[in-house]
């Protein structure tokens, strides 16, 4: 028991965008992640161009990761995700893989793993992208990932098409 104090958890977000000005809408959606309620941004990544990772041949997208530290449920904070993802004009209808104006998902949530209609976690691609892992450790390089082991554990595939820090 803690006294009936709560705790906030550690909570990592992917950020990916390929379509209308991809780099300003990372940076845009860093700052409405600054605004969400209970929570804090502790830590942004760098930027990272890469190739399209799937199927579908689409432009490069820039992703990132940011680290925040949150009293929400993990429902609640993907509910405030897509709101964020909606605000940036996301369209509601997209290809699956295809392009896409912001994509935020939600990669590890504390030490919880869950898997219901609405929201698996740890996110279920952490380990085969490049994309997520190399932001990631950036600014979690310790972080224990639920079902998955150590972050420093997981190898990095150098066969993923190319992928570059921007910023
Ligand atoms: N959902 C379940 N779990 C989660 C979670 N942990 N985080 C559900 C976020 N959402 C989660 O999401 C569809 C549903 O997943 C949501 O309603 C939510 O309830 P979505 O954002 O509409 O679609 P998606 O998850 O983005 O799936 P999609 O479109 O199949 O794409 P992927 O797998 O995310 O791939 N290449 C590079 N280099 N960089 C990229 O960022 N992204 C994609 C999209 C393809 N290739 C890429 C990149
Ligand atoms: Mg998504």
């Amino acid at each position: 028991m803690n006294g009936g104090r709560q705790v906030p958890v550690s909570a990592y977000i992917g950020l990916g965008s390929n379509l209308d000005d991809p780099i300003r809408q990372i940076d845009d959606a860093f700052k409405l992640l600054d605004t969400l309620p209970k929570s804090d941004l502790v830590a942004r990544s760098s930027m990272y161009r890469s190739a399209p990772y799937g199927p579908v041949e689409q432009p490069d997208f820039i992703n990132a990761v940011a680290g925040m530290r949150t009293m929400l449920p993990a429902v609640s904070l993907l509910e405030l995700l897509q709101a964020i993802e909606r605000t940036q004009g996301r369209a509601r209808e997209h290809e699956r893989w295809g392009p896409r104006v912001i994509d935020l998902d939600l990669l590890v949530f504390g030490n919880q793993e869950i898997t219901d209609t609405v929201l698996t976690v740890p996110h279920p691609g952490i380990a085969e992208r490049n994309f997520v892992l190399l932001p990631l450790r950036e600014i979690a390089p310790n972080l224990l990932i639920p079902g998955l082991g150590s972050l420093s554990d997981i190898v990095v595939d150098v066969d993923e098409p190319r992928i570059e820090r921007i910023s």
